[in-house]
């Protein structure tokens, strides 16, 4: 008898471009799978987005979940642990479309530890610093950790699509130091961080950028007159431990998401 890994194996080889995205990820620490969600599914999570942020927005002027302009004019930025805010983000995350992917990436029965909801408005949202995953989640071991970034919009250059080191999951997690005036975002030296090697994820709306939690990646701000939101879900393998408590919040640990929440 086949085991389930077998399986996968046997299933990812008759489909291209699953084995494509298989090889891309381990070689460049990305991928990008196309279609993983209809583009009006993906549109549905994306309004829910927008009102969740504009709600939490008028309760905060904290920098980490709001932006602001240098004309003072604020934005949604970031909606943090959605999964706890609405039923049809648990839904959507959960979808076992884009579970079977992110278990042959894994390589294992993927666990959901934490959730994010990056909004960049038009002609605001703000950049953010290259940084690797496992700088802040401090998971070993890493390879077992990824994250599942879900394009809410279609995303290029113009509104501050995903931008990867290629191979910088390879290397080693480098020291990341506090940017002046943005405590929430720590990054590596310039220096320490080679620009030849980057790609840039391109997406489009219901596609899926998968993401090796030692990928050094970045976001610039969106320049355009679009919105693009990107849904951040990770994951991790039933083997992985945190040396700084980042899995004591996690959902799959009940007593942080309990029935009916
Ligand atoms: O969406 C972004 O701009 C940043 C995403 C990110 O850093 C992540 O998903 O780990």
């Amino acid at each position: 008898m086949q085991s389930a890994t077998q399986n996968a194996d046997v299933a990812r080889d008759a489909d291209p471009a699953r084995s494509d995205a298989f090889r891309h990820y381990w070689e460049k620490g990305w991928a990008v799978v196309e279609g993983v969600f209809t583009r009006d599914e993906a549109e549905r999570i994306a309004q829910i987005a927008l009102e969740v942020s504009q709600r939490e927005m008028t309760d905060s002027d904290d920098r980490y979940v709001v932006d602001a302009s240098a004309e003072g004019e604020i934005a949604p930025r970031k909606i943090d642990r959605p999964f706890l805010k609405h039923d049809e983000f648990q839904a959507f995350v959960l979808d076992q479309r884009l579970i079977r992917f992110v278990t042959e990436l894994l390589g294992a029965s993927p666990l959901l530890s934490s959730d994010q909801i990056f909004m960049k408005p038009p002609h605001f949202g703000s950049a953010k610093p290259y940084h690797q995953d496992n700088f802040y989640f401090q998971c070993s071991p890493g390879d077992h950790v990824i994250t599942a970034w879900i394009a809410l919009d279609d995303v290029g250059p113009e509104n501050g699509c995903l931008r990867y080191i290629d191979g910088s999951h390879k290397g080693p997690i480098l020291p990341h130091e506090p940017i002046p005036g943005e405590p929430y975002n720590l990054a590596p030296a310039p220096g320490l961080i080679d620009l030849e090697k980057e790609s840039l994820a391109l997406a489009g709306k219901g596609d899926v950028v998968f993401h090796h939690s030692q990928t050094l990646h970045t976001s610039h701000r969106n320049e355009s007159a679009r919105w693009r939101r990107g849904y951040a879900t990770h994951w991790v393998a039933s083997d992985v431990t945190s040396s700084n408590g980042t899995l004591d919040t996690a959902y799959f640990r009940q007593e942080n998401y309990p029935p009916g929440s």
